[in-house]
């Protein structure tokens, strides 16, 4: 646990809605060496005992595309796969974390879903979690990696384990049918989602879940961020007010997820780690699968690490 906090120490947290810029906190290293840091790891696995902190100092401060690089060299320099070393010289949840580091973000999302759908039951909250708050394309390059990792249609896991209308929001957002965001607003367009969304819910009796489930899985985000606030001009209940209301259990909550990241993804995971690091225990799985989700919402295009 030590050095999981310490770790933690590393990082610094914000809340978002700050001053600009919100988030690198960990950008490329400069004078950066992959030769040297792999021979460095090399010798810290090495070291009777395992010289954990040089790992952590090493891997943790480098870009996803730096660490990618150190795994090349090492694999030069030591003749052996990084991945394999790691995992033959640590172990716990510092295992765990340092191996999800090396993964890039497209391949820990799709064993992630895998791991949520493996066996008997299903780990909702990471479904959820996953498929509500990542990009179309972020989703496409997962469901790539995940037919090339698992030789499985993700869809077909999806649908597989999951029933009713928290199956079909799921799938909708897996066929990533999502419009690109638009340089023209089309106000009339907004004004009827708004319109449609208050009449398949609050207004009427029940919920017409089909018509939420298309509007959200298939308007660009910045759409949906002006239907919210027209959508108040119609009801007494904003969105989420209005989900709380409408539905109930994963459906609620996969429409707030969605909710809450196209209003600002920074917050959700933010707040999604602030109420992981409240929970006594045992919190120390939650908090590294909260950090490694972290880690790819804020890998950047030029692939440096970011953690809010
Ligand atoms: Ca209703």
């Amino acid at each position: 646990m030590a050095l999981v906090s310490e770790f933690l120490g590393q990082l610094t947290l914000s809340y978002g809605g700050e001053a600009e810029p919100k988030f690198p906190t960990v950008v490329p290293a400069r004078d950066f060496d992959p030769a040297r840091d792999a021979a460095r790891i090399d010798t810290a696995i090495k070291t009777k005992g395992v010289d954990e902190q040089t790992i952590i100092d090493i891997l943790t401060r480098r870009s996803c595309e730096q660490r990618k690089e150190i795994a090349f060299e090492y694999e030069r320099y030591a003749k052996k796969d990084l991945v394999v070393a790691l995992k033959g010289a640590l172990s716990g949840s510092l295992e765990a974390l340092m191996l999800g580091l090396m993964k890039s973000t497209a391949e820990y999302d799709a064993s992630e879903l895998k791991a949520s759908m493996k066996g008997l039951g299903t780990d909702e909250e990471t479904l959820i979690e996953i498929v509500c708050s990542r990009s179309n394309e972020e989703m496409m390059v997962i469901k790539r990696v995940y037919k090339d990792m698992f030789k499985k249609e993700l869809e077909k896991d999806v649908a597989g384990d999951t029933s009713g209308n928290f199956a079909k929001l799921l799938l909708a957002l897996v066929e990533t049918r999502r419009d690109e965001p638009s340089n023209v607003i089309d106000y009339v367009k907004i004004d009827e989602d708004a319109r449609c969304l208050y009449e398949a819910g609050v207004k009427r009796k029940g919920t017409d879940v089909a018509t939420w489930i298309s509007i959200m899985s298939q308007r660009s985000v910045p759409h949906l961020q002006k239907v919210f606030e027209r959508y108040k001009s119609y009801s007494p209940y904003d969105m989420k007010e209005s989900i709380r209301k409408e539905v109930k259990g994963d459906l609620e909550k996969s429409f707030l997820t969605l909710v809450e990241c196209f209003e600002n993804k920074q917050l959700y995971f933010a707040n999604r780690l602030s109420e992981a690091m409240k929970v006594k225990k045992p919190i120390r799985k939650h908090i590294q699968k909260q950090l490694q989700r972290q880690h790819h919402l804020q890998c950047s295009d030029d692939g440096s690490l970011m953690l809010i």
